[in-house]
């Protein structure tokens, strides 16, 4: 390098140190205007998404802590600690719960204020993603996650004049006592005994947890058998045991619409769906297996959830099978057709 090559180079490291030494000095006596004047310095509050165990099976769907007390101008930011999406949301009052493909009409992340007047929302958000929103009005809001309606919070923003209950470090620990809690649910039922029927496999199981802030959900995202032998002929029944997550049972390329059952598929007389392979390159969909959403006094009930599945098997071979929402966490299985 020449020293005409170096030389603009040392000029701009000078104006830099320049700049640099006005910045320090602005620095200082902004730190000195915070000392003088504590209630300048707004606090910023942090909280985590979901946790889950090391295999990712254990899902606790929840935000940690849910229930967190704020001045008026200060913010929350959520971080995501899982692989399952979640979603930041603050609905208005009343206001009809959108799916969360379409989020909130107008509203686009991720500078976010919630006053209560206009619908907030992050998109959907994985490992690591984060999301603030600033709360600069008193009042109660909740929170929610339009992925999984069992996950619920209450953000309580009080004015500057009264005192807040916890510091930054309660709500830590909180958050480590309840997604400990959440991963620690013992699975109960048919998930927790193989083979109780034959040819049975239980598709994914959940509990809800209420805290004075809303609900957690805990939900093992797994099928009960992962590896199930039958014969040519046979029929295997998968339901869906968790209260409110929905799972597919899904064999050959996934389709389009994931939601509905793919057009191979019929209605047994009692409701569950049905569907034939006749060899391990068939494909069919099971469509959403869920549990109907819990019914509401004042509102119309809702129909029964379709939360069986059967197929029948007509030829031997080994069928491997996925449910196209949680495969990312490891839930498939196979079946095995013997002659
Ligand atoms: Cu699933």
């Amino acid at each position: 390098m020449t020293r005409s090559d170096s030389y603009p180079f040392s000029e701009r490291s000078a104006r830099a140190f320049q700049v640099f030494g006005i910045l320090g000095k602005l620095h200082i006596l902004f730190l000195a205007v915070l000392v003088l004047s504590p209630e300048l310095l707004l606090a910023q509050w942090n909280a985590t998404i979901g946790a889950q165990s090391d295999d990712l099976g254990r899902q606790a769907l929840a935000f940690l802590p849910n229930e967190i007390w704020i001045h008026a101008g200060e913010s929350i930011t959520w971080t995501m600690a899982v692989n399952e999406g979640h979603t930041v949301t603050f609905l208005t009052s009343g206001q009809i719960r959108p799916p969360f493909t379409v989020e909130c009409p107008g509203f686009s992340a991720p500078s976010a204020s919630f006053d209560g007047s206009a619908c907030v929302t992050s998109g959907l958000l994985f490992q690591r993603d984060k999301f603030t929103v600033v709360f600069p009005v008193a009042g109660n809001f909740k929170l929610v996650c339009l992925v999984h309606s069992d996950m619920t919070g209450t953000i309580h923003v009080l004015d500057p004049s009264q005192s807040l209950p916890h510091d930054q470090a309660f709500y830590d620990r909180e958050a480590q006592r309840e997604s400990a809690d959440l991963l620690r649910v013992e699975v109960t039922g048919p998930m927790n005994h193989h083979h109780h029927l034959e040819n049975t496999v239980i598709a994914g199981h959940g509990d809800t947890v209420a805290t004075g802030g809303g609900s957690d959900s805990f939900s093992l995202m797994r099928f009960s058998d992962p590896e199930i032998t039958v014969h040519a002929g046979d029929t295997i029944e998968w339901t869906n045991d968790d209260p409110t997550v929905a799972h597919t049972i899904t064999f050959g390329p996934e389709p389009q619409d994931l939601v509905d059952p793919s057009s191979n598929v019929t209605v047994d007389a009692d409701g569950a769906r049905h569907g034939v392979l006749n060899s391990p390159s068939d494909a069919v969909h099971s469509g959403f297996i869920q549990a109907a959403p819990q019914d509401r006094t004042g509102l119309a009930q809702t129909p029964s959830g379709v939360t069986r599945f059967r197929i029948t098997f007509s030829r031997p071979g080994i069928y491997p099978y996925i449910c196209s929402l949680h495969e990312v966490l490891g839930m498939k299985g196979s079946v095995v057709v013997l002659p």
